[in-house]
């Protein structure tokens, strides 16, 4: 009985001394560390998504289908001895990384997110742990680490995007349930987990400082918030600044891309293909957006989302405190399609006068505006509104309902004279005169500052 009692008060000692080592680790950095850590990329509002891989060789295109494309090997069910012939093919001989990193900061992007290893488990860095890699292609060259150098250059944060889950690692399971042919015999998951974290430690001490670890392919039983604990933990260890969203472990809740209530869910969460419909305060996020369907390149997917969508869903996002990032699939020649050329070079040039009204800004204070949105920023003791207008006020009055702050001033954004518009009060809106012209077709910013803190 003795013997008994004394092995369950060391259970209950083991048991407090992990839950203490749990509770250490999360009260390691507080809320304000926190925030400090995650401002650059807070302040950054937009970045630019990398698909890139073997699968941009077929191109969407495997006998016959053309509707495919990152995911090719799954969904048109290639064996993996058929699939690892792109490795002699992969030879993009006109990658050019400034170019790509240039493309990207003149569309007012502030960091980059590129597979360095997708689904299918092929590696677009030089790593010792595989010859799944660039290494092993015609290419050879190591294209993280050119296009890190070009961004680091640039003075544009450097991210990786890395999957989970690994569909030619002979450890990870589950297999694909139509692979009928490679056995699982042998396989081991935990010697799977420590080779990822070997990859991992070469992507986070050979290239520099990495802006976030941006995990996906969390969603399989194998997986779980065990493994996303520790590997958060890891990825800080080595990088302590380092950001990582919330597909690191198993608590994000489908595309809507949140963390699910009382889960452990990283630094920030990721609505996939969607935007909130209203802002999340407190709450750190990034919506991820293809511009046409798919994320790894299609010759054949011409469903090219327009600069004026784009535009609006980035002031959209802003306006609800996120960020966004959006997507380019290259080509297997290492360049980008030329409709995504053009729409970051649209983007840019909008940004190029507006950006003041993305960067470092706050959600809006304002529930729904009927005529556009609004993004906003503490400025000399009062409050700067940037009034994101898509539906130009024909009548020449811009109306700013339920705000009782006093105005102090507004001028349209892209007025580099700032001359004054007027303002007057009609009950409880404040009301901007403007010129009957729109000075942008897709979305004008007029900035109204108001004395104090909004008040509605
Ligand atoms: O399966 C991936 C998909 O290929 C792509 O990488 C997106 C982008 O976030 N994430 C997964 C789908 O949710």
């Amino acid at each position: 009985m003795k013997i008994r009692t004394v092995r369950v008060g060391v259970w209950i000692l083991v048991l407090a001394c992990l839950s203490c080592g749990f509770a250490v680790l999360a009260q390691r950095e507080t809320q304000q560390e926190r925030d400090a850590r995650m401002r650059w990329w807070r302040e950054a509002r937009f970045g630019l998504f990398i698909h890139w891989g073997l699968y941009s060789i077929p191109a969407g295109e495997w006998q016959g289908r053309t509707n495919h494309a990152e995911w090719i090997r799954t969904t048109a069910q290639i064996p993996l001895e058929e699939y690892d012939k792109f490795i002699g093919r992969f030879n993009p001989v006109q990658f050019n990384a400034d170019q790509w990193v240039r493309a990207a900061k003149a569309a007012g992007m502030k960091y980059i997110v590129i597979t360095s290893k997708h689904h299918d488990g092929f590696c677009l860095f030089d790593s010792q742990y595989t010859d799944f890699d660039v290494a092993s292609t015609p290419f050879k060259r190591d294209i993280l680490k050119e296009l890190a150098d070009a961004c680091h250059r640039e003075a544009i944060r450097i991210c990786w995007y890395h999957s989970i889950m690994d569909w030619h690692h002979p450890d990870y399971l589950p297999r694909r349930d139509w692979e009928k042919s490679r056995t699982a015999q042998g396989a081991n998951f935990d010697r799977y987990v420590a080779h990822m974290k070997n990859q991992l430690e070469e992507l986070l001490t050979k290239y520099g400082d990495i802006g976030v670890l941006w995990f996906d392919g969390e969603w399989e039983r194998t997986w779980n918030q065990n493994y996303g604990r520790d590997l958060y933990s890891y990825v800080r260890a080595k990088q302590p600044a380092i950001l990582v969203n919330n597909r690191v472990g198993a608590g994000r809740a489908g595309m809507q891309g949140l963390t699910r209530e009382g889960e452990f869910g990283g630094d920030f969460g990721t609505p996939e293909q969607e935007i909130p419909p209203t802002g999340l305060p407190g709450v750190y996020w990034e919506t991820c957006m293809t511009m046409n369907n798919n994320w790894g390149y299609n010759k054949n997917d011409s469903n090219w989302k327009s600069t004026r969508t784009l535009v609006r869903m980035l002031a959209d996002i802003a306006s609800k405190g996120g960020n966004f990032l959006l997507n380019v699939g290259p080509t297997a020649e290492g360049l980008f399609p030329q409709p995504s050329i053009d729409r970051l070079r649209e983007i840019g040039r909008w940004m190029d006068v507006n950006g003041e009204s993305i960067y470092a800004t706050n959600a809006s204070p304002f529930q729904k505006l009927d005529w556009g949105r609004c993004t906003s920023k503490p400025v000399d003791g009062g409050t700067r509104l940037y009034l994101h207008v898509f539906e130009w006020p024909s009548a020449g009055s811009l109306i700013v309902p339920g705000l009782f702050n006093a105005p102090r001033g507004a001028y349209l954004l892209s007025d580099s004279a700032r001359r004054p518009l007027e303002v007057t009060r009609k009950e409880d809106s404040l009301v901007i005169r403007v010129p009957p012209q729109a000075p942008d077709s897709i979305d004008s910013v007029v900035v109204l500052d108001v004395a104090g803190a909004v008040v509605k």
